[in-house]
Order: structure tokens, then sequence, then C-alpha cells
């Protein structure tokens, strides 16, 4: 199973392209709308998020609501290019106006302006830009449709927002909890003084970042492979969520909070009950040796602030080479509850990738019945 992106931010379109899904998947599009709505929710978001409403338009792979098992190709439209089409159309256009030189730190401003020959970072930020996540988060919701015919479920919350700490340990059913709120946090308290934070933040022109923790129940073991580190499950879904914008680090289950610990104390100790293998922990985080170990799988995923702030940080202007602040491009002040949506969707789709690959499967059907002989 493969997905392939594009889009720029206020391009015409975002599309993605599914390879790989087997045919007679059911396709709920209200339930990949809701996921993109939830990826546009939360606290802190800028006033691009007041123009669109991201719906996926399915252009192929489909057919009354059933896979075909050809490539499944998507697009959500961009209702903001009305906008821009005099700047960013693919045919003439205007590109003398709404050029950024003052390059902004933290983003990919001055290293692809380099990289790619430009003099406008809007060539470079224009697709830098995480509104691709929503092409990520449709994908993610079609493979969380995979898992659930197989009884896997994935879900998640915040668990941090700029140092702001749930500290709460909660079991899977009450992760649907956390979406009620505004930051998707379980402890509404902390969510509330989160949100503070955020209102401070934005008072004073800067941003915060946040740690959403993702959950895989159900999955049974032996996903991902010991063989060759390419199939390790815990190293792919490091690098899938590394890949999300943003993200600066990934761990799993205690993460680097086990190199700080004895090994009597790390690892989940195997036991007999009614002749099954039991653990009574989950310190790995559902893995070992890169398998799936049948355990929940729980992966956390922390994001930077968001690197445009509104009062601008230092920078040089790429064309004159004069300091100046870096410019303040419309942008949110925190992004959590479209993060945390971002990070379970990337998850999902990696879990689902694992699960393809080792069940193969041109028929639903036959993934079902592999899944069950397991
Ligand atoms: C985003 C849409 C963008 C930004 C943000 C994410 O809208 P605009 O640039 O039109 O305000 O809010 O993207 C970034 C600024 C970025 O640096 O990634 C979205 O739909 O998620």
């Amino acid at each position: 199973m493969k997905l392939t992106t594009a889009g720029e931010s206020h391009g015409r379109a975002l599309v993605g392209i599914i390879e790989g899904l087997p045919a007679n998947l059911g396709i709920d599009v209200s339930l990949i709308n809701a996921d993109l709505a939830l990826r546009q929710s939360g606290y802190g978001r800028g006033g691009r998020q007041k123009i669109e409403n991201d719906r996926i338009e399915v252009l192929s792979g489909v057919r009354n609501k059933l896979t075909l098992g050809s490539p499944l190709a998507f697009a959500i439209i961009n209702s903001d290019y009305a906008n821009w089409e005099k700047y960013m159309s693919a045919g003439d256009c205007d590109v003398t106006a709404r050029t950024l030189t003052k390059v902004r730190p933290g983003h990919a401003d001055l290293t692809g302006l380099k990289k790619f020959g430009q003099t406008d970072a809007r060539n470079v930020l224009e697709r830098a830009s995480a509104r691709e996540t929503a092409v990520r988060v449709a994908a993610g919701s079609i493979a969380k449709q995979y898992l659930a015919a197989l009884g896997v479920r994935v879900g998640g919350r915040v668990i941090s927002v700029c140092g702001v700490k749930d500290e709460g340990i909660y079991p899977f059913e009450r992760l649907a909890e956390a979406k009620e709120g505004k930051l998707f946090m379980i402890d509404k308290a902390a969510e509330e003084r989160a949100a503070a934070l955020i209102d401070e933040l934005k008072a004073a022109g800067d941003t915060a970042g946040c740690v959403a923790e993702v959950r895989v129940h159900g999955l049974k073991s032996g996903f991902g492979s010991c063989m060759t580190y390419g199939e390790k499950l815990d190293g792919r879904l490091a690098g899938a969520l590394m890949g999300v914008q943003a993200v600066k680090g990934v761990e799993i289950g205690l993460g680097f909070a086990a190199a700080d610990l004895p090994g009597s104390r790390v690892h989940d100790e195997i036991f007999s009950e009614n002749g099954n293998f039991v653990r009574r922990t989950n310190n790995a985080g559902g893995i070992e040796g890169g398998m799936s170990n049948g355990e929940e799988i729980v992966v956390r995923a922390a994001m930077k602030p968001i690197p445009t702030l509104m009062r601008g940080l230092n920078t040089v202007d790429y064309l004159t080479g004069e300091s100046c602040r870096a410019a303040g491009e419309r942008s949110d002040v925190a992004a959590v509850c479209a993060f945390e949506t971002i990070a379970e969707s990337v998850a999902a789709f990696v879990v689902a990738q694992a699960v393809a690959e080792r069940l193969g499967g041109d028929d639903m059907a036959q993934v079902v019945e592999r899944y069950e002989r397991l």
C-alpha cells in the first residue's frame, strides 16, 4: 500500500493516490470528511480554516462505496484558490505579488530558496506548508476503515501543549473523551490551562507546540519484522511521524524514559495464564523486535511551535542581505487538534501498510480471513 501526495497550499487542490488497497473495502466518505473536519478544528488555529471546508472528492478506485482494487485517487479542493489564482495559476500569473524574502526561521524558506534555485520563498513554502497533511488525514481515514474491518482501532489524545501536561493514564475506551474538548486533552482542567496559555501567546505574537499520543488497539502480533531494518514497525512509525511537518521527536512506549531506568523496571515480563502468554505492563509500547507483540501500540510525537510568529523573529532578507524581522504570513498560534488528527492518520496508514504487506489479498474478504486465521 502506497500513498503519493501533491498540491500547493494555495494551489487549485491537494491530491492523493493510494495504491495497493484490496477490492471490496467499504469506503464511508462521511467518516473521511469527519476526520478532515477534525484536522481543521481546535483552539489556536488561524484564519485559513474559516475559508476552507475540506472535503474529499474521490476521483477513482471506488464504485458504489466499495474499492475496486485499482488506485484510489482523490482531491481536496482549496477554496482559497479563488483568492490566489492570479498569483498561483499554472499558466501566466503575477509572481511579483505575495512574494516572501524575509525568510522565517524554523521554516523551509531559506534552505529551500538555496536548494531549488528560487528567489521567492513562495515557491518553496507553498509545498512545505502543513496544509499537505489534509491528504495524509484522508488517506489515514481510509486506512482506519481498512483496519476497522479487522477489528483494529486507532485513537489518540493530546498529552501536552507548550509544557502544560495531562499526567493521566487512561484506557483506550476513554480516548474518545479527548475529542470532546477544544485541545483534545482528556484532563479538562489541563485543557483549560493550555487554552489560556494559547491566548497569552497569541496576544504576544508567539506560538506553541504540543505532544500527541496515538494508540493502536487490537492489532495481533507479528506485524513488522525483526529480519530487516526497513521492515521494523517502530522504525516505520517513527519515520512516518517524523515526516509530518514540524515534528521533532517520536517515542514508543516508555521512549526516552526507558534509557534512565534499569532493565528490571523497563522490560515487560511474560506470564502464563490459562495457557496464554500475558504481560502485565506495556512499557514496550506494543512493539518488540520491530514487530507488534499483541499489546496496544503506544507512540508519541512532539511538534515544535509553529515557526511563523506574528511578532517576527530576527532574520535576513534573502535578496538584500539586510537584517530584518521575519515575514508574518497568516498562520496558526497552535495546531494542536490538527496535529493529533494527523498523527493518528499517519500511524494508521503505516499499520495498514504493514498488515497489507504481510497478508496480501486482492479482496478484502481474503484479508479478513487471513487475519482471523493468525
Ligand atoms: C494550513 C493552512 C495554512 C496554514 C498552515 C496550515 O493556511 P494559510 O497559509 O493560507 O494561512 O495555516 O500552514 C502553514 C502556515 C505552515 O507553515 O505549514 C492547513 O490547512 O493546515
